[in-house]
């Protein structure tokens, strides 16, 4: 046996499996903008959700609510009815997590199988989310955020993005575990896009000192996956190229972030990522 420290903290529920975890996003929405309508019926949801297990990754993140700068709110009713099915028939094939900022929502698919509850406003939107979190037991990604997606981008507005962010997260930390959530249930993100603007340097900067995050403690969870600050920086002097011609920048950042010791990266197109935290986990492992 090894005296090492663990390469990162332990998650309940989750072995170390001593590499970055790739969770393959699966979003049964009509309009999210970087696949929206493609997995909106249960039967090809449930059946890209399986193709992402083949393709190997560890999670698949099933979201009923497009979270895209602007998007408006669904009902929970509706949300309820596209991703319960879905993580039900799911469950049985891998590790399931629900997008979700409605802690009903949660529950019931935590019920149906679920083992991880990806709550993007970290549980600001919904101060029953944090006492289910603690009740439940159930592994819970915070990330970090703002307000809603529909007026978000103005409140991308720092001092220092990097200590802002590690400040706030730290907060919702503190603030989760007085709520009962044993720390070990935690997993921290910086929320890449959310408040935070494609054409500046907020994204990059996050990325780059991702070990500031790192340092809290808690697993650091990065969804860079075809985001706009991608495209911007794809656009050169033209148009940014669709979201799904994003994948190999993708693809760069999740070895760059895997190397820097994220938990877990959350992205679309996985097959190339599948590859890339092997490769940093080798990285990672030479002396
Ligand atoms: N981004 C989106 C949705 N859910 N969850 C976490 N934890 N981190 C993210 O960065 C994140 C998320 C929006 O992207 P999508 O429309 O491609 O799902």
């Amino acid at each position: 046996m090894s005296d090492l420290p663990p390469a990162f903290p332990p998650v309940r529920g989750f072995p170390d499996l001593g590499r970055c975890r790739v969770m393959g996003v699966l979003n049964v929405t009509p309009d999210s903008f970087s696949d929206g309508g493609r997995w909106f019926d249960h039967g090809r949801a449930v059946e890209h959700g399986r193709a992402l297990f083949a393709a190997g990754v560890d999670i698949v993140d099933v979201g009923g609510e497009s979270t895209r700068p602007g998007a408006l709110r669904v009902d929970p009713s509706e949300e309820l009815r596209r991703v319960l099915p879905v993580v039900r028939e799911l469950a049985a094939a891998g590790a399931v997590s629900i997008d979700t900022m409605h802690s009903k929502i949660a529950q019931h698919a935590v019920e149906a199988g679920a083992v991880l509850v990806n709550d993007v406003s970290g549980g600001l939107a919904d101060p029953a989310m944090a006492p289910f979190v603690a009740a439940s037991g159930i592994a819970y990604v915070v990330m970090h955020w703002r307000g809603h997606s529909v007026d978000m981008q103005t409140r991308a507005v720092y001092d220092d993005v990097v200590d802002d962010v590690r400040r706030e997260l730290r907060d919702r930390i503190d603030a989760i575990v007085d709520a009962g959530v044993d720390p070990e249930q935690l997993v921290i993100d910086p929320g890449i896009g959310f408040a935070k603007r494609p054409d500046s340097g907020h994204n990059w900067a996050l990325l780059k000192h991702l070990d500031q995050l790192v340092g809290l403690g808690r697993p650091v969870l990065v969804g860079a996956s075809r985001k706009a600050f991608l495209g911007h920086l794809l656009a050169g002097d033209g148009e940014p190229p669709p979201a799904a011609e994003r994948d190999h920048a993708s693809a760069a950042v999740t070895a760059l972030v895997a190397a820097g010791g994220a938990w877990g990266v959350r992205v679309h197109e996985v097959a190339a990522d599948v590859d890339a935290v092997r490769v940093a986990a080798r990285w990672r492992a030479q002396p």
